[in-house]
């Protein structure tokens, strides 16, 4: 196993909200199980990201008066995409898809935790000041080197590879493995950001082990 012990697998929000059928479907969202499975199967360690939203959540377009979903709106933070009310926690929405199987992974970090703010990264939140602890995990098990797959690769997956890239990662997307939801150019938006940010963009027959 060529992926011992520096590397590790970050699977994100494989949850009920993003597959089709679900409060925030992502187009093929369920096809990159099986082949996330495999992969997990060659990684000793393995994270898994959950989106886990306290109900009213200030990212849910039903949290503002008059609007919409996918709006985009000025929060003290930033501009804040609005959405439908998706994985809010503890409910069906929110556990992980029934097929990822992913015995061995060791840690479920929850993010969008906070009512007021949104949290795409498993790293930081959109505040961009609050950590999850996610890199000091990290560091301390001596992991410098990152394979990230899941929901939604212009969203969650974009923003957890490009703050573990700040955190001095070595960070690879499996691109074959993720399923975005493009809105208004925003996959090739992240495809772009990605390699800016010295991402490196891989499909999972190059994944090593
Ligand atoms: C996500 C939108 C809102 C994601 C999470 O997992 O990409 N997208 N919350
Ligand atoms: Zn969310």
């Amino acid at each position: 196993m060529p992926n011992a012990s520096r590397t590790a697998l970050l699977v994100i929000d494989v949850q009920n909200d993003f597959i089709p059928g679900g409060q925030l479907p992502v187009p093929e969202g369920d096809l990159i199980v099986p082949l996330i499975n495999r992969l997990g199967d060659r990684f000793k360690q393995v994270i898994i990201a959950q989106d886990w939203h306290p109900p009213g959540h200030a990212s849910f377009a039903s949290s503002h008066p008059d609007r919409e979903p996918y709006e985009v709106i000025e929060l003290p933070y930033g501009p804040q995409t609005l959405w439908p009310d998706h994985c809010v926690r503890a409910t069906a929405g929110a556990e992980l898809h029934k097929d990822l199987n992913l015995p061995h992974a060791q840690l479920i970090i929850r993010k969008g935790c906070n009512p007021d703010i949104d949290s795409y990264s498993a790293f930081l939140e959109a505040d961009r000041k609050t950590t999850t602890g996610l890199a000091g995990y990290l560091k301390e098990r001596g992991i410098d080197t990152l394979y990230l797959v899941g929901l939604a690769l212009d969203f969650c997956v974009m923003f957890s590879a490009l703050d573990a890239r700040a955190a001095g990662f070595n960070v690879f997307v499996v691109l074959d493995a993720c399923r975005a939801i493009d809105l208004d150019g925003s996959l090739a938006a992240a495809i772009e950001r990605m390699q800016v940010a010295g991402v490196d963009l891989v499909s999972a027959d190059q994944v090593p082990g």
